[in-house]
């Protein structure tokens, strides 16, 4: 009975330590010449998120100082994931942070944080 009650905590310990992963949001978005996809990605203020970049044809870039993302992120062909919460609401427009050719002046990923 006692190792019963011993597993049953170790249990219930194991399940509290476990991160909390129901309410995370993860996003993916993808770069090519010369557009994000999605263009617009919305996201919850004061609420961890996990966005996760994927180039699929030439190398971009994004920072987002906006919701916290200060430095620049190469995006290559290789995911790059980044976590993030914002801590305003609004409609924030990113711009590709790396020099891709003719259309990067007009890459850009809208971000709107919503209550
Ligand atoms: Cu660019």
């Amino acid at each position: 009975m006692k190792i019963i009650s011993i597993a049953l905590t170790l249990g219930l310990a194991a399940a509290l330590a476990a991160p909390v992963m129901a309410g995370e949001q993860s996003t993916t978005v993808y770069a090519k010449n010369f557009a994000f996809t999605p263009g617009t990605i919305t996201l919850k203020v004061h609420q961890r998120a996990k966005l996760v970049f994927v180039g699929t044809q030439g190398t971009h870039g994004i920072t987002i100082p906006e919701i916290g993302l200060n430095k620049v992120i190469v995006i290559g062909n290789k995911p790059t994931t980044v976590e993030v919460t914002p801590q305003r609401t609004g409609n924030f427009v990113a711009r590709c942070a790396v020099y891709c050719g003719i259309g990067h002046g007009s890459m850009l990923l809208k971000v709107a944080v919503i209550k």
